[in-house]
């Protein structure tokens, strides 16, 4: 229960984190892509705006049916489609601030009991709703360190 209490609430926090990670940064430097076909900062958080309702299906599922099969899915391809190069940075922060609240909101929503009920990775690794959600708030930290790369690569 604790480590996911304490993913949740990294998961709760981390908008906040973001702002001040992106604090001060213009529109110029949120699109500059670090290197060639590298996220920009903005494709970074457009990246979490898509992984977000991802995770909350991949949540649904598991609590739904039995070791449900996850669905493949290429990070690369949704930034892409969704075409968040063209959006503002405050837009995509603002929509982003929304849609976490929303999913921290059905996360906490999630019974003890429920924590050791299991799905399946598309590479097939089975894994518990509880790893699901720590790996969820680690991912957040992978990508924050990619923000502060791209920002220090471009000055
Ligand atoms: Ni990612």
């Amino acid at each position: 229960m604790h480590d996911f209490r304490r993913a949740l609430d990294a998961l709760t926090a981390f908008p906040a984190e973001l702002q001040r990670l992106v604090a001060g940064i213009d529109d110029t430097q949120a699109h500059r892509m670090p290197a060639p076909n590298e996220w920009s900062v903005v494709e970074v958080i457009g990246h979490l705006i898509d992984i977000d309702p991802l995770q909350i299906e991949r949540v649904d599922r598991i609590l739904a049916e039995e070791r449900p099969q996850f669905i493949r899915f290429d990070p690369n391809e949704a930034v892409v489609a969704a075409g968040y190069a063209r959006r503002s940075l405050d837009d995509v922060l603002a929509a982003f601030i929304a849609l976490r609240q929303a999913t921290v909101d059905g996360l906490s929503t999630i019974e003890p009991d429920e924590l050791d009920r299991v799905g399946v990775r598309y590479t097939g690794e089975v894994v518990t709703l509880r790893a699901l959600i720590v790996s969820f708030a680690a991912h957040d930290q992978t990508h924050a360190i990619q923000i502060r790369a791209a920002l220090s690569a471009g000055n």
